[in-house]
């Protein structure tokens, strides 16, 4: 990387249900994510948290608003976050967005976006985000980011940023698949998302599913990484609020992110849903702080 990577926190608890997750990036933060960029030889800079809205316990325990939960404070959370990244990579830097829920990729991406016409998008994630208020099993919003991303879903999701239609569906690879919706699959095929769930990961390989990735999207302008720790098995990475058996290994992810450093086509990346109030010893956030590592250039030797 030689360019500066600028760390962005996104403190957001809102798109689900969890706390904790609000104190993921200082979770990475202790587990020495400055330092251990920099010891790459990588220049970083540390830019702090969004200030976000103040979390209403009343309001974030309420079954109330069922469809869409804490609606204000992500679309508040996410613009604020949007202007963040956009003035980041003005300034000519690497946006690394720590956060935070899933709910916050709606932000990254938006600001991400006014920067690249045609921006590829490598989701590695359990879960596929692609909910709509009425498929969504639950009305948490991070469930839904990527499906607002490319266009569908509640207004002021939609059109963060202040306008609309972010991603295109053939522009996007998910990666670790293993929990989707009903509604999410139907999705999925109808409209052709190439995806790798686990199953192809297990008779590809994470190599090839990664060349594979490389070469789909090597032809965009731009391509953003959104990572969900979820992706990875919760035996070995369990401090995240929806652990879902049967993932990818700490080593797999390793592989993934090496290849990804060596084909250089990543241009923004954000890591999510680290939630050290439910973690053992802040090993998520340690083997989060690892996997970015790799991505920037770690060797073993
Ligand atoms: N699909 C389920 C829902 O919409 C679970 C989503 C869980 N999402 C995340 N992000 N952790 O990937 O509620
Ligand atoms: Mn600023
Ligand atoms: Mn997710
Ligand atoms: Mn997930």
């Amino acid at each position: 990387m030689n360019k500066t990577v600028e760390i962005i926190g996104a403190p957001c608890a809102f798109g689900q249900r969890k706390l904790g997750v609000n104190m993921g990036a200082d979770a990475m933060r202790y587990a020495g994510l400055v330092e251990r960029i920099e010891a790459i030889g990588v220049t970083v800079e540390d830019k702090g948290d969004i200030k976000g809205p103040a979390i209403n316990m009343k309001k974030y325990r309420s079954e109330q608003d069922g469809g869409l939960r804490n609606l204000e404070e992500v679309t508040e959370f996410c613009e604020t976050l949007c202007n963040e990244v956009d003035e980041t990579i003005q300034a000519g830097k690497f946006p690394l967005v720590i956060g935070g829920d899933h709910s916050i990729a709606m932000g990254t991406i938006s600001g991400v976006k006014r920067h690249y016409d045609n921006l590829g998008v490598i989701w590695y994630d359990a879960h596929g985000d692609l909910n709509v208020a009425d498929s969504s099993p639950s009305g948490n919003i991070h469930g839904m980011p990527l499906r607002a991303l490319i266009g569908d879903g509640h207004e002021d999701l939609v059109n963060i940023g202040g306008y609309k239609n972010k991603v295109k569906v053939e522009n996007i690879v998910l990666i670790g698949m293993r929990d989707l919706d009903d509604g999410e699959k139907k999705y999925i095929r109808e409209v052709g998302i190439k995806t790798y769930t686990m199953a192809e990961i297990d008779k590809l390989g994470m190599k090839t599913v990664i060349e594979e990735t490389i070469d789909y999207l090597k032809d965009k302008d731009g391509v953003h990484l959104s990572l969900d720790v979820d992706a990875l098995d919760p035996v070995e990475t369990p401090g995240t609020g929806t652990c879902v058996p049967g993932g990818i290994t700490y080593r797999e992810s390793h592989l993934a992110m090496e290849l990804l450093h060596d084909s250089g086509i990543v241009t923004s990346m954000e890591l999510v849903e680290v939630n050290p109030l439910i973690d053992v010893n802040n090993q998520t956030a340690n083997q989060a702080v690892g996997l970015l590592g790799s991505f920037f250039g770690e060797t073993l030797l």
